[in-house]
């Protein structure tokens, strides 16, 4: 017999079935329905502070805000536990880990078997998206972890308005969660982050029935499903099946000194400064950058034959360590009140600190394991690399106002990117559709030191940025992408271009001081989509003419010389590179799509004329 902690809120019998069975089958004590009120989250954030698994943080210095500390093997996305289990194993791809979808549910129902015990299971209906909008999706997520509901009522848009959208007929992504943990009769988490051993981590996705599963982790992108596992790997599914774009873009709003708006998305790797460049507080007198999202775009065309991209979560889930007044400001006012912290360390007056905040550590805090940590002495990091905030994007003071429009906002640029110390130019634009798409697909960022599986100073090929991400065969995402470039006229279509704010000199020194600086390109680009500054044919696609980009006030940081050699093209280097994305392309098969490879081959021959 299920016990409901509460009244049922909905008359959708599918929802209310599907609830039952899983109840029955992971046995809590008793089964609780979200209605996403800031009573429930103070009341929830108040029981997770008695039981011990959260602190209060200083009300003076960070008003409403809790840190958590997770199981110290509990810190990440898992990749190597990530299935998409698609019926056939060639639809999940070369890049993604599949298992048979009957043999990954049998394995995982016996773990789910009881798995709730001595906890409640929380109903979390939320929607992706602005809620009603026409590219917005409902999910409901079953989680016995507090922590979860916490944070998808920060980073998503939950409870009952949500039912009232789903109706009694409506559909939704059921999504499954358990941290894995039962607890016996009388025992309790005695402030310990509760988990499974990575044997039994699972984070499963069931293409063809829109689907997941996750069980045995209770950290970020394992666990709140809305996110990496709904809106990227689901979603990218059914953008394939109906003709729109899921992707792992921010997207930012830009505003030119005479008041002329346009919307830019952009994809990079992680490490790169996603969430900044989202934030971005240009230098250049006039412009102005204001966020819609840090992380993820959906895009459906608009009647006007235009992209429109509306951001579908609700928060940000940013990595904290690097993050300070200097490198983004706009993140830190966000996480200044209403934020869960997670694995950061904890100062004596009860405030937060992270390798990378912008001034020493006081001389003792309480590092990311709860173990007392002194400055002097210290011979580990006092924060975890992959430290979090969970912030809502309506305390970011430059949040657009748009930023929750149901019929998102029409995109006039795509950006790719990624880490490159030497041959990729500060910025480069593609001469068509196809050239861009090839772009996307050659992403890749330098491995840095802290990555083990690959020497440092190689590049670690992400296409899109969406290697993890994408819920299908990489080969036919390419293919999608090019089948979106025919969809619309080209005039439509957003112009794509490739930025690379980390080039170094041969001495190892930075070419390019980044951040707000980088609104310099972000003009160059603006002005590009309205054809209204010329650009310089190259073998490797349209540059800028050195004198385009604008070094008024940085002209003895970036010399006439540096924008040279941050413009040049480096035609041996191109070469290296034409061959390492021959390897990079070799990966995807016969899945391939011809017009890549003929993309390849042109710029080769180019290179060689
Ligand atoms: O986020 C970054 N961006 C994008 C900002 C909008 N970072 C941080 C990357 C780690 C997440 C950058 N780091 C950027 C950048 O544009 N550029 C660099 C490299 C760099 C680092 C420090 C300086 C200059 C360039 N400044 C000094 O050395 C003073
Ligand atoms: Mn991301």
């Amino acid at each position: 017999m299920v016990k409901y902690l509460n009244e049922i809120p909905t008359k959708n019998e599918k929802l209310i079935k599907w609830v039952e069975n899983w109840a029955e089958i992971c046995k809590p004590t008793g089964v609780y329905w979200c209605d996403g009120s800031k009573a429930e989250y103070d009341r929830l954030c108040d029981e997770l502070v008695a039981s011990g698994l959260a602190t209060r943080l200083n009300s003076k210095k960070r008003p409403n805000s809790l840190l958590f500390r997770s199981d110290p093997s509990d810190v990440a996305r898992v990749e190597n536990r990530t299935y998409i289990a698609s019926e056939k194993q060639e639809d999940a791809g070369p890049t993604n880990n599949w298992i048979d979808p009957k043999e990954l549910k049998k394995t995982m129902l016996d773990l789910y078997s009881g798995c709730m015990a001595g906890r409640i299971m929380y109903v979390i209906p939320f929607s992706m998206g602005p809620i009603g909008s026409n590219i917005a999706k409902i999910g409901v997520e079953i989680t016995d972890s507090a922590y979860v509901v916490i944070n998808m009522e920060i980073m998503t848009r939950v409870g009952s308005k949500v039912l009232d959208v789903l109706g009694d007929k409506g559909e939704f992504v059921p999504c499954v969660h358990s941290v894995g943990k039962p607890l016996a009769e009388g025992e309790c988490d005695n402030g310990i982050w509760p988990c499974a051993p990575l044997d039994k981590k699972y984070i499963a996705h069931f293409p063809e029935t829109r689907e997941i599963w996750s069980f045995g982790s209770g950290y970020g992108g394992n666990a709140l499903l809305g996110k990496k596992c709904l809106a990227l790997r689901i979603a990218s599914v059914q953008a394939r099946d109906e003709g729109w774009l899921a992707e792992h873009m921010l997207i930012l709003k830009l505003t030119n000194p005479k008041g002329e708006v346009k919307y830019v998305t952009g994809a990079f790797p992680s490490a790169c400064g996603k969430t900044n460049l989202a934030m971005l507080i240009p230098t250049i007198p006039g412009w102005k950058v204001e966020t819609i999202g840090d992380d993820i775009a959906w895009m459906k065309f608009g009647k006007d034959g235009r992209l429109y991209a509306i951001n579908p979560e609700a928060g940000f889930f940013g990595v904290a360590p690097g993050t300070s007044r200097d490198s983004n400001p706009n993140a830190m006012d966000s996480c200044s009140k209403d934020t869960i912290f997670t694995n950061v360390a904890l100062t004596e007056d009860g405030d937060v600190w992270w390798e990378g905040i912008g001034y020493d550590a006081p001389g003792t805090l309480i590092d990311w394991k709860g173990n007392k940590w002194n400055k002097e002495t210290a011979t580990e990091k006092a924060a975890h690399p992959n430290a979090r905030f969970t912030a809502r994007a309506c305390n970011c003071p430059v949040i657009a106002s748009e930023w929750e429009d149901p019929a998102g906002v029409p995109i006039s640029a795509f950006l790719f990117g990624g880490r490159r110390p030497n041959t990729v130019p500060l910025v480069h634009q593609s001469t068509s559709w196809e050239h861009g798409v090839f772009l996307g697909s050659i992403v890749g960022s330098e491995v840095t030191a802290a990555a083990l599986d690959l020497k440092a100073g190689t590049v670690r090929r992400d296409p899109f940025a969406m290697l993890p991400f994408c819920g299908y065969h990489m080969g036919e995402y390419f293919q999608h992408w090019l089948d979106i470039g025919k969809k619309t006229p080209a005039d439509k279509l957003p112009k794509i271009f490739y930025v690379n704010w980390f080039r170094k000199t041969a001495d190892g020194k930075w070419l390019w001081p980044g951040f707000g600086e980088n609104s310099r390109v972000l003009e160059w680009i603006f002005n590009r989509c309205d054809n209204a500054v010329e650009a310089v044919e190259t073998p490797i696609g349209l540059m800028p003419k050195s004198s385009d980009i604008n070094r008024a006030g940085i002209e003895n940081e970036v010399t006439a010389a540096d924008m040279e050699e941050l413009l040049s093209i480096d035609i041996e280097g191109w070469k290296k590179e034409v061959e390492m994305i021959k390897t990079h392309y070799a990966r995807f098969g016969n899945k391939l799509p011809k017009a890549l490879e003929e993309q390849l081959a042109a710029l080769e021959a180019r290179l060689n004329k």
